[in-house]
C-alpha cells in the first residue's frame, strides 16, 4: 500500500466520555462496564474507496494531561477528528468546545464530527447539552451524532462517516468547514 494512502483519525475528548469504548465497539464489537484509563491506543483497519485501498489509523487518545503535550501533533496530522463528550457530563461538553477552538486554530479544514456518547436507550436525556451541541454544530458546519457504545447505537455510522469524510478531505472533495463566531450560553 502506498504511504500516501494512510489516514489518521483522532478520537479526542474529556476523560471517561467513552472514547476507548466506541473504538472497542467498532473494531472488536465488545463493550465493558469497567473504566481503565488509556495512555494512547492505535487501531489499524483497511478500507477500499474508489478502487483505492486506505490504511486507517484510529488514534484513541488519553484525555489526560499527557495529551496536552501531544495534542498539537495529533491534531495537525489527523485527516478526521471525532470530538467527543458525554451526554451525562456537562463539563465534558465545555471541554469539547475548548478543544474545538484549539483544533480550528491548528487546522480549520479538517473534518470534525461532534459526538455525544452515552445516549443509551431507556435513559431519558434531561440535560440541554445535546440541544446546545446541535446548535453549535449547525453554526460551525461540523457534523453531529449521538452514540452509545453500550447499546451499539450509531457506532458504525460514526466511523463510516468520519472515514468517508477523511478520504474525501485528503482527495480535496469535501466542502470546507465555515468558521463562524459561535455564541453558546452554557
Ligand atoms: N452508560 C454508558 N456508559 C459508557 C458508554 N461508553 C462508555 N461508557 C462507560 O464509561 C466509562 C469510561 O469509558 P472509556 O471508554 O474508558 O472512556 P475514555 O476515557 O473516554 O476512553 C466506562 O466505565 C465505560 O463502560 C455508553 O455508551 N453508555
Ligand atoms: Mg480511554
Amino acid at each position: 500500500m502506498q504511504l500516501n494512502n494512510k489516514l489518521s483519525i483522532l478520537i479526542i475528548g474529556f476523560s471517561a466520555v467513552g472514547k476507548s469504548s466506541i473504538c472497542n465497539r467498532y473494531v472488536h464489537d465488545v463493550y465493558e462496564n469497567k473504566y481503565s484509563p488509556t495512555i494512547e491506543d492505535t487501531y489499524r483497519i483497511t478500507k477500499t474507496y474508489n478502487d483505492k485501498q486506505y490504511l486507517i489509523e484510529i488514534i484513541d487518545s488519553s484525555g489526560h494531561e499527557i495529551m496536552h503535550h501531544m495534542r498539537h501533533d495529533y491534531v495537525e496530522n489527523s485527516k478526521g477528528i471525532v470530538l467527543m463528550y458525554s451526554t451525562k457530563l456537562k463539563e465534558s461538553f465545555v471541554d469539547a468546545m475548548e478543544i474545538y477552538e484549539y483544533i480550528t486554530y491548528i487546522n480549520n479544514k479538517v473534518p470534525i464530527i461532534l459526538c455525544s456518547n452515552k445516549c443509551d436507550k431507556n435513559i431519558p436525556d434531561e440535560s440541554n447539552i445535546n440541544e446546545l451541541a446541535q446548535k453549535f454544530a449547525k453554526t460551525t458546519n461540523v457534523y453531529f451524532i449521538k452514540t452509545s457504545a453500550k447499546d451499539n447505537l450509531n457506532i458504525n455510522e460514526l466511523f463510516d462517516t468520519i472515514i468517508d469524510l477523511s478520504i474525501k478531505y485528503t482527495n480535496s472533495i469535501v466542502p470546507l468547514r465555515i468558521k463562524k463566531k459561535k455564541c453558546i450560553i452554557l
